[in-house]
């Protein structure tokens, strides 16, 4: 078959913005695409809800590449293996916990995502987000998300971004829990925290921030839920090191409380 350059070409420009154009409008809008954003995709595109993931670097996966201090083994629990089971990770046994292998983890994760039906966008960055006082709604809410290229925040340049707008979004983008600051810097609201502020993370303690990693997986600015290490962040809670339980069942839970609240708002309309 003679190859052809213009083809590809314009293959690959009309398929992508097809997809973007596809998915200006979503049910949810997830924030970061380590261990928890992808967990959160995947039980949400298998909910058959429309969610794009955005992701400031090329590879997803986030810290979960690298293991341990780059010994590329991650541990869990036995509530964490169950989400690995359902996902056909490999798991052994060591001591109590179990033990999976950090790149079959991550590869697999982004790939059940995928093939459930989220839409990754890499490479792009969420800048900012849309707030707006709906008629009728007694606080401001988060509806949709100011989106760049990465490489247009790396190299500083002042080229406007453009928007995609979502019922909700979920802030998974780790320990900088960058999507909060931004609502907190720029909303003029107080967050749904006990400060009205984020709390910030506090240093490891496995065993507690495992606990408070689910307990803190809810939503923190109407519209907005936060997951993974950025509800520890965000909450005021421990950070956990290379134990990952605590990452995929609140990536998990995540979901649920999102697919009952989309439930609840068709109920009423
Ligand atoms: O850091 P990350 O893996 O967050 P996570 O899912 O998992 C935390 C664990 O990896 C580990 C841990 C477990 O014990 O403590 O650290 O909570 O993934 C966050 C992703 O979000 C991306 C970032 O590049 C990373 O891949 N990200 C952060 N800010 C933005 C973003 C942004 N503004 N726009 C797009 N992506």
């Amino acid at each position: 078959m003679k190859l052809d350059e213009q083809v590809i070409t314009r293959a690959i420009i009309e398929r992508f913005t097809q997809k973007w154009i596809d998915h200006l409008d979503l049910d949810v809008a997830i924030v970061g695409g380590g261990p928890s954003g992808l967990v959160a995709a995947y039980y949400l595109a298998k909910n058959a809800r429309k969610v794009a993931l955005f992701e400031r670097k090329l590879s997803i996966g986030g810290g979960m590449w690298g293991g341990g201090m780059m010994f590329n083994q991650i541990v869990v629990q036995d509530e964490g293996k169950e989400v690995l089971d359902e996902l056909g990770i490999s798991t052994h046994p060591f001591e109590g916990y179990h033990t999976a292998d950090a790149v079959e983890a991550t590869t697999t994760l982004g790939s059940k995502a995928c093939q459930a039906g989220a839409k990754v966008f890499n490479l792009m960055c969420v800048e900012d987000v849309i707030i707006r006082q709906t008629h009728g709604q007694e606080s401001a809410r988060v509806v949709g998300l100011v989106i760049n290229w990465s490489a247009v925040e790396k190299a500083q340049l002042a080229v406007d971004p453009l928007t995609v707008h979502a019922r909700f979004t979920i802030d998974v983008t780790g320990h900088e829990t960058e999507l909060m600051r931004i609502i907190e810097r720029k909303s003029g609201s107080r967050l749904l925290t006990e400060t009205g502020k984020i709390m910030g993370e506090r240093s490891l303690w496995a065993e507690v921030a495992e606990h408070t990693t689910l307990e803190n997986t809810r939503e923190a600015f109407p519209g907005v839920y936060v997951a993974g290490m950025a509800a520890n962040a965000t909450f005021g809670s421990y950070r956990m090191g290379p134990i990952f339980g605590g990452m995929l069942l609140s990536g998990k839970k995540a979901a649920e409380l999102i697919i009952q609240r989309l439930e609840q708002d068709t109920n009423i309309s």
